[in-house]
């Protein structure tokens, strides 16, 4: 076990255990920690991480103290997309191990009353999929209505979307000369969900998984799942090249019949309590409370897009300077909108996104620590649940990966030839994927200041980040003062401290363009939480009187100034 927190970053242990409400979920007041298997641990050398690699690193996990591991998928699969491309939904795929290590894992999970959130994706398969491969061999074989195919239009595909991989979202079949429909890469063809078989076979594995003993599923894309009949074509933006379809497949007719379908056939009444998570680019607030309000039965929380799209223009290439007082805005709104119905899910970092240090932190010596800390402490004082992404309670940050050849994410090597093939500047290009590309959320986890920073004997998949010699588990967990002690005390206080899983959101000094700052109230309990979220001093008019909860500075903070990345929960105990 780790040592009990230092007194820098503490959690005071009064009023701890309150009782809980009965009808609130198993899941109102749970942290989830996300693995991203390929760049976890690995068990066997072959550079990729794995699921045994998983299985022997869960202390890491229980001294952290998170109630759920979310998995990015594990099942069977070319890898074109890192496991988004699934051809068995039923096995797992033999890069990460074998189903009875997935039964490993869940039973040493649930031995230290975690839960297991599998990462379900259904609105596209592997173009390797049995399903596909039959539905492709000829236009009248049964499983054709399984996707989405269109005949040409004069010669040209269907329509004029675009893909979310750069190029079309359709490829021809030269057989059949009809094309197929991909929202994303090209071996990644989208089921139809209009097909009721289709729906049920996803039902049933979906079934088959609970009955193994998963926990739930967080679901790829799944607001994607119902498309505009007749698939209009897009706007196309100025400059670009296709149009742009997602009014036609983002929130289309049918998606909350279908998920309520989902639900009925396969959440509802189900022994064990289940968690359904739905990623959803583009959902709105108006549609994130119906869509997770609990008296309709659709999901329990969905994935929104708005506060990660803000420092981004027309395209995620499109990088452009971050306001505060625009993520401020951002946050609040969505806190306002779900605070009676319905339920936030929390993050800044994921496996599709840099790292928050980087991007919205300051990952300088000076300033990382600090920073990584400051945000964490937003983040996890919002109403809902927060996800912590591997390697963030390190806050590790982005790697300077200089060549393409460094690069590994289809997304990002798609970019890279079709921009230069356009004309662009390599070098521009490169820079835009310092910045924004994924694979910097994928280097492997940095377990120690060894070889490999632990992560493999072998040779990594994609390289490990040459901080790790400073940024690592083993030195973190030595270190009082740490980034992970600093995460572990968030959670504990999430866990004793009903105003975090309860309290009202009132956001304060919303102009401020250094200060994140906000109050969590109940009738009986008023946090104040305040940060500086910029890299030099703040002046600020805040009461921070009270109990100071917590703290990542020696030293409470001075009157009417906040140092650089400086962040504080301050409790008032109504009389
Ligand atoms: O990462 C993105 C763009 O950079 C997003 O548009 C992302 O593609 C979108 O959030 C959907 O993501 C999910 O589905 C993709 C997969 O590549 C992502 O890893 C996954 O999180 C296709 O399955």
């Amino acid at each position: 076990m780790l040592p009990p927190p230092g007194n820098i970053t503490t959690v005071s242990t009064s009023q701890q255990s309150p009782e809980k409400p009965a009808q609130k979920p198993w899941w109102a007041d749970a942290v989830v920690y996300q693995v991203y298997p390929r760049s976890f641990a690995d068990s066997d050398g072959d550079g990729i991480g794995d699921i045994p690699g998983i299985t022997a690193h869960l202390d890491h996990l229980s001294d952290l103290g998170v109630d759920v591991v979310w998995l990015s998928p594990v099942y069977r699969s070319p890898q074109d997309d890192n496991g988004y491309d699934i051809s068995d939904y039923r096995d797992v795929d033999p890069t990460f191990g074998t189903l009875a290590d997935l039964d490993e894992l869940i039973a040493a999970l649930h031995a230290r009353g975690m839960k297991l959130l599998m990462d379900l994706v259904v609105n596209h398969t592997s173009d390797e999929h049995p399903w596909f491969v039959e539905s492709r061999s000829s236009t009248d074989n049964p499983k054709r209505d399984w996707y989405v195919w269109r005949d040409a239009r004069d010669g040209e595909p269907p329509n004029n979307w675009g893909s979310f991989f750069s190029g079309p979202a359709w490829t021809r079949d030269p057989d059949s000369g009809q094309y197929y429909l991909h929202l994303f890469s090209r071996t990644q063809p989208d089921l139809n969900w209009e097909n009721p078989r289709v729906r049920a076979a996803v039902h049933e594995m979906m079934r088959w998984w609970l009955d193994r003993g998963v926990d739930g599923f967080r679901m790829d894309v799944v607001n994607m799942l119902s498309k505009v009949p007749g698939l209009p074509d897009g706007e196309v933006a100025p400059g670009a090249r296709f149009g742009d379809g997602s009014p036609y497949f983002q929130h289309g007719p049918r998606l909350h019949e279908l998920l309520q379908e989902m639900h009925t056939q396969v959440f509802a009444g189900r022994p064990q309590a289940v968690l359904s998570v739905g990623e959803m680019p583009g959902v709105s607030t108006a549609e994130a409370v119906l869509l997770t309000d609990p008296a309709r039965a659709e999901v329990d929380m969905v994935f929104q897009f708005e506060h990660v799209n803000l420092d981004r223009g027309a395209t995620k290439w499109d990088v452009r300077p971050l306001s505060l007082p625009a993520l401020k805005a951002s946050l609040g709104r969505w806190q306002d909108a779900l605070a009676r119905v319905g339920w936030n899910s929390l993050y800044w970092d994921n496996h599709d996104q840099p790292r928050a240090v980087s991007r919205y932190g300051d990952d300088s010596p000076a300033h990382r620590v600090a920073s990584a800390k400051a945000l964490a402490t937003v983040l996890h004082l919002h109403r809902g649940t927060p996800y912590v992404y591997q390697g963030e309670e390190l806050g590790m940050a982005n790697m300077p990966f200089d060549r393409i050849d460094d690069y590994r994410d289809l997304e990002s090597l798609n970019y890279f030839a079709e921009a230069t093939e356009q004309g662009a500047d390599p070098g521009a290009v490169l820079a835009t994927l310092a910045v924004a590309s994924r694979d910097h959320a994928r280097t492997p986890m940095q377990w120690s200041a060894g070889p490999q920073a632990g992560f493999t004997t072998g040779t990594p998949w994609i390289a490990v980040n040459p901080d790790h010699t400073e940024v690592n588990v083993e030195a973190q967990r030595a270190e009082p003062t740490s980034v992970l002690h600093h995460y572990r005390a968030l959670i504990t206080l999430r866990h004793t401290e009903p105003a975090v899983v309860d309290g009202l959101f009132t956001l304060l000094l919303p102009e401020h363009e250094q200060v994140y700052a906000f109050t969590r109230t109940t009738p009986t309990t008023t946090l104040t939480v305040a940060a500086n979220l910029s890299s030099t001093p703040a002046h600020v008019e805040l009461d921070l009187s009270g109990e100071l909860l917590l703290s990542n500075s020696e030293t409470a903070p001075g009157p009417g100034v906040l140092r650089p990345w400086e962040a504080v929960v301050v409790r008032v105990v109504n009389a």
